[in-house]
């Protein structure tokens, strides 16, 4: 296969310090809290596209139904010609059903996912020749740039999946902040917010029967020992993911079930039985209180979509001013 696809990496080794240090100061901290972008190795990122797959996890397939369902008035709130410019990128498969309905004229993925992103990104330009596909490794959670002059006309970044849940509200208002300067005024934002329901449905979209979302979480470890030279043993901690309704997110944690003392990076770091490690805060949003939020950081509503059970959202926001 030809190489389709023009590569721009703006990522720093992903086990270089600053990544390690940003793990430790998590683990040495009280509670202890671990980023969830440290999830996605290679493995993590193909276990939350199966994930994605579980009957209980909601959010992907109503998503896509919104997508699918949607996809002409998107277009015609979008407009044609746009550069789309796909924030966590990962298989690039949501953005499938966008394009032939909008015909942009150029698609940007931005992943941490280094070879992932480049398989996606490459089967993306064989399958759809006449889009101009680029792929960008970056953290975008720490900083984002587009690559230089690539992004100039129409840009519209497209976040779906409610990745903007694992932001705590103030982190997400920031975020979106950083994005705005980025647009020029009238540049888009089409972004996936999941929505505030039934604390059941909540809580069994992230304690799947078929346990991958377990794996997933547990993989965290299998990183940790990997790529981190920690010396702790998987089987020494389990899964747990519950709603916090106060916050209105769904937290995930790794409990230990012994006390245990396990030593990263020259650190030695202590766990009670019971004591957990954070991996991740999923939010989750009224339609009102995330179009308050986005209003804050200077992005005005210009339309919304939702499924008709209203588990799910998609908003179209325009750069104000
Ligand atoms: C990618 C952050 C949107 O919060 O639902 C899924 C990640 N974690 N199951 C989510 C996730 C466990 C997902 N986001």
């Amino acid at each position: 296969m030809n190489q389709l696809v023009r590569f721009h990496d703006q990522q720093p080794q992903l086990s270089d310090d600053s990544l390690c240090r940003e793990l430790l100061s998590g683990l040495c901290s009280d509670p202890k809290c671990c980023s969830p972008k440290f999830f996605y190795d290679r493995r993590g990122s193909e276990l939350f596209d199966q994930i994605c797959r579980q009957p209980e996890y909601y959010p992907t397939r109503t998503e896509e139904a919104i997508l699918r369902s949607a996809a002409a008035d998107i277009a015609e709130a979008v407009g044609p010609e746009a550069t789309l410019i796909e924030l966590g990128s990962g298989a690039s498969r949501k953005i499938r059903l966008l394009l032939e309905a909008l015909r942009p004229s150029r698609y940007i993925g931005i992943d941490i996912s280094r070879d992932f992103l480049l398989d996606s990104t490459r089967r993306l330009a064989a399958d759809y020749p006449w889009l101009d596909v680029h792929a960008t490794c970056a953290d975008f959670s720490r900083c984002m740039a587009w690559p230089v002059g690539v992004a100039n006309e129409h840009p519209v970044a497209f976040f779906p999946g409610s990745s903007i849940g694992n932001f705590t509200p103030e982190e997400a208002e920031a975020f979106l902040g950083r994005l705005h300067p980025l647009l020029p005024a009238g540049g888009g934002l089409l972004i996936g917010v999941d929505l505030i329901k039934d604390p059941s449905v909540l809580e069994a979209a992230y304690n799947d029967a078929a346990g991958v979302t377990a794996a997933f979480n547990l993989n965290l470890l299998e990183r940790l020992r990997h790529e981190f030279g920690a010396d702790l043993e998987p089987q020494r901690f389990s899964h747990r993911a519950f709603y916090n309704g106060m916050e209105s997110r769904i937290e995930m944690h790794l409990v230990s079930q012994v006390e245990q003392e396990i030593h990263v990076a020259g650190e030695s770091v202590h766990f009670a039985a019971g004591e957990t490690l954070h991996t991740e805060n999923s939010y989750k949003y009224s339609v009102e209180g995330f179009r308050e939020l986005a209003g804050l950081a200077g992005f005005a509503p210009r339309a919304l979509w939702t499924d008709p059970e209203r588990l799910f959202s998609l908003h179209y926001l325009e750069r104000e001013g």
